[in-house]
This record gives C-alpha cells, sequence and structure tokens, in this order.
C-alpha cells in the first residue's frame, strides 16, 4: 500500500501500486470516471475505465460518491493534467464505506462549516493547519529536551486566578466551587526549586466575552518557567524558542505552506535577537502614528498592528505600566511605576503570541497587590510559601499555540488554528 504522495513520481511510472484513501472529487464521462483520491499525504488523481476493471466495480466507481471511502489498485501513468503530475490507471476500484450526499459544496457560509466542523476538518486547508501545528510544536519540544528543560503536568482545576478573576470558568468541584485553569504558571514556580528549568503545554480557559478573531475560550498554552534567569534572559529563551518552532515548520511543511498560499519570505528571515521597544517608546510611536492613547493606556490589537505592520520580524515591548498587569510581576527598578516585563509581538500585523515576566520574590508586594485586587489572599498562601524557602529569581512565559499557528499560517482568525474552536458562541460539535 502506497501513500498518495509516494505515487507522485518519475520511478512509479509503468509500476503497479495500491492506494487507499477518500474520494475527493470525482466526475465520469463516457466510459471513464476520474476520481481524485485524498488521503494524509495528499491528492492522485485515479482514472477508472469501462472494460479495465470488473463490470461491478466500473458501476460502483460511477456511482460512489465524495467522500466514499476507497481501495484502489492500478499502473502509474505521467499526465501533465493531473493534479501532481501522475495519474493511477486503475484496475481494481472497492468501495469500503459508502459515502451519502457530502454536506459541505464548494461555497459555504462560515456558520455552516462550523456546524459541520466534525466534517470540515477533512479539508486539505485543515489538514495542512494541523500538520504545521504539529510541526510547530515539535519544534518547540526538541528546542527544550535539547536545553535541559524538563516537560511537567501541571493541574487543570484549580483554585487560583493569576490572569485575574474576570475571565475565569467556574466549576462544581463537588460541593465547592473551583477554576479551569487560565495558566500552569504558579505550578511551574513551584517546580523551578526541584528542575530549575521547565516547560508544560496544557490547555487553558479564558471565559472572554468579546468575539475578537485572536481570542479563544479554551486554547493550548505552551508555558516555561525557569530559576536564575532575569527578564532580559526570559527574551533570550523566547526569540530561540520562535526562531527553533518557524524554522522546523518551514523544513518539515513547505508544500503546507504552498497548499494555503502563505508567502514564506518574511518567515525565513526571523532569527535572534528580537528588537526590544519599551512601552514608553511604543507610546510614543502611536501618538506619532496619528493614535490617541496615553501613558497607562492597554495595546490593544489595533495599537499592536500599528507597531509590527512594517516588520518581519517578533517584536518585545517591555515594561508595561503596573496597572495593566497582573500582580505577580517583579517590579522595574529603574522605573517602579513598571513591571519588568515583556510582550512578544509577532509582525506582518498580527500582533501578541507571548506574554511573559520575571517574578516577583517579596511576600509583602505581593500580598499589597493581592489585597488591592481584592482577591481572597487565602488561596494563595501556597504560592507565597514558595518565596519562604530558598527564594531565588526567576522568570517565564506562557505561549498561544494557536496565535502562533494564526500568524506563521497567515489566517484571517484564531478558530481555524484549532480543529474544534471554543468561543462565547460555540461548543457544538
Ligand atoms: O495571559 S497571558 O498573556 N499570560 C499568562 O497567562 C501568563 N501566566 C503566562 C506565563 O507567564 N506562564 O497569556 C499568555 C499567552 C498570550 O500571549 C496569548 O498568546 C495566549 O496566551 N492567550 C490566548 N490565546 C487564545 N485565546 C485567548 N483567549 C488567549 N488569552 C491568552
Amino acid at each position: 500500500m502506497l501513500s498518495a504522495k509516494e505515487v507522485l513520481s518519475k520511478d512509479r511510472v509503468g509500476k503497479k501500486v495500491e492506494v487507499r484513501g477518500w474520494i475527493y472529487r470525482t466526475r465520469s464521462s463516457g466510459g471513464i470516471v476520474f476520481a481524485v483520491l485524498r488521503d494524509a499525504t495528499g491528492i492522485v488523481q485515479v482514472t477508472i475505465k469501462k472494460g479495465n476493471v470488473p463490470e461491478d466495480q466500473f458501476a460502483a466507481a460511477t456511482k460512489a460518491g465524495i467522500e466514499s471511502s476507497v481501495i484502489i489498485a492500478g499502473e502509474v501513468a505521467e499526465d501533465k493534467r493531473a493534479p501532481g503530475g501522475y495519474e493511477i490507471r486503475a484496475s481494481k476500484f472497492l468501495v469500503v464505506g459508502d459515502s451519502e450526499a457530502f454536506p459541505i459544496t464548494e461555497y459555504q457560509s462560515t456558520e455552516l462549516l462550523l456546524d459541520l466542523r466534525h466534517l470540515w476538518i477533512r479539508s486539505r486547508e485543515q489538514t495542512a493547519i494541523s500538520r504545521i501545528k504539529a510541526s510547530l510544536l515539535r519544534g518547540a519540544r526538541e528546542w527544550y529536551h535539547e536545553n535541559d528543560y524538563v516537560e511537567v503536568t501541571p493541574p487543570i482545576i484549580t483554585g487560583v486566578a493569576p490572569e485575574g478573576s474576570t475571565t475565569l470558568f467556574q466549576v462544581k468541584y463537588y460541593d465547592r466551587i473551583v477554576y479551569l485553569s487560565q495558566s500552569a504558571q504558579f505550578y511551574l514556580e513551584s517546580l523551578i526549586y526541584s528542575l530549575e528549568r521547565v516547560w508544560a503545554l496544557t490547555p487553558s480557559f479564558r471565559a472572554e466575552k468579546s468575539r475578537t478573531p485572536r481570542h479563544l475560550s479554551e486554547y493550548w498554552h505552551m508555558e516555561m518557567e525557569a530559576a536564575w534567569v532575569d527578564n532580559e534572559g526570559n527574551m533570550k529563551v523566547q526569540e530561540e524558542l520562535v526562531t527553533a518552532m518557524v524554522r522546523n515548520a518551514l523544513k518539515e511543511c513547505p508544500d503546507e505552506f504552498k497548499l494555503l498560499k502563505r508567502d514564506i519570505r518574511s518567515l525565513k528571515k526571523i532569527e535572534p535577537p528580537f528588537e526590544r521597544m519599551s512601552y514608553d517608546e511604543a507610546m510614543e510611536y502611536l501618538q506619532k502614528k496619528g493614535h490617541e492613547i496615553s501613558w497607562g493606556s492597554d495595546l490593544g490589537a489595533v495599537e499592536e498592528r500599528t507597531l509590527t505592520i512594517d516588520r518581519e520580524i517578533p517584536l518585545f515591548v517591555v515594561n508595561y505600566p503596573k496597572e495593566l498587569k497582573p500582580f505577580y510581576m517583579k517590579e522595574n527598578p529603574d522605573d517602579p511605576r513598571t513591571y519588568k516585563n515583556s510582550d512578544l509581538l509577532a509582525p506582518e500585523g498580527f500582533g501578541e503570541i507571548i506574554g511573559g515576566s520575571e517574578r516577583e520574590t517579596d511576600n509583602a508586594l505581593i500580598m499589597e497587590r493581592l489585597k488591592e485586587k481584592c482577591e481572597d489572599t487565602k488561596s494563595y498562601e501556597w504560592y507565597l510559601d514558595l518565596r519562604k524557602y530558598g527564594s531565588v529569581p526567576h522568570s517565564g512565559f506562557g505561549l498561544g499555540m494557536e496565535r502562533i499557528v494564526t500568524w506563521v499560517c497567515k489566517l484571517d482568525h484564531i478558530r481555524d488554528a484549532t480543529p474544534y474552536p471554543r468561543t462565547v458562541a460555540r461548543v457544538y460539535p
């Protein structure tokens, strides 16, 4: 049994092959059926000629609808008109699973495609995106391994809210209310005292009421935490990691990028160091570009677009005002109105893909901030303990996997970066 991709080669011409997959397109004319077969590796054209296959198989081929699963044997021939330049001239055509009239045809509304997501994920675009995502993940996993990070498995059910209580999902947990994790950060922080460098890939949950093309209610969060690392060291990890991920995808997925019509020239240019711009400088730049904002304003999608639209390399914005960021970040001694933190903005207008910081080690400051935010300090006692027994400077960050996929694949909307997007409006299918 060969894959579709393996068939498309000069060496196969004149040879007998067998393939299996799903019918992607089909039409018949006179005594010939032209079917295009799709499998995990791509598509290949098959011609089934009356007389070359048993009569009942020819009848089955004329009737077989889109998405029927089939096994086909035949001889490979060159044909310039066929996708990929080769086709199989069938001598056997077996239907394994018939298909009813497939509900997805060429021009469909976004809503219908979301209702039929369980079928739409068979599309070649979604398949290419899944492969690129896997390749980005593999690039990251290898980078972490080569750099002595240990992969750990933090909990998803939790009592803490690192990113604030407004986006928490509550869960009934026996006789109490707990939360779905927004971030594994605090658990990763607890693990650096033994393992020093850790990372994790977990689902994170955000009750994001606003509908935007870059927010999901559930996303895959790749987080790292490391002892003895300051904010600058944290950014070095990010630029190396992102470069390794993008390079791996470029190496493994050239066909997928082509299928998505993603121009990869700018992706090829990505390498450390990425420019660092302070929040203050970002404000100045944005004001010059006509944005009506002042010191203390948050950077939203619109501002991040202005900052990155003319760039090909990601950009760090560092040292945000404290009121814009969570309580756990380290105060910036050079300007105590700000934190030692960074957001990494992807280029080409895309915007934030990573948030990271050095962590506050002063428990008195942490308590003060928690009280200011009216958080229930009792749930954080264990977190404060971490600073009581051998505290060390440490930093970490979180990378949104669907965000990086959206940028790398240049998708219009983050929902296409995951097979089953969860948003305010949707948990089906
Ligand atoms: O809220 S973050 O900016 N930061 C944290 O959660 C830290 N506790 C991470 C850490 O330091 N360990 O989220 C991190 C990233 C952010 O840059 C986005 O890329 C992504 O997580 N993110 C999201 N992706 C998709 N949908 C939503 N709603 C979302 N929120 C954050």
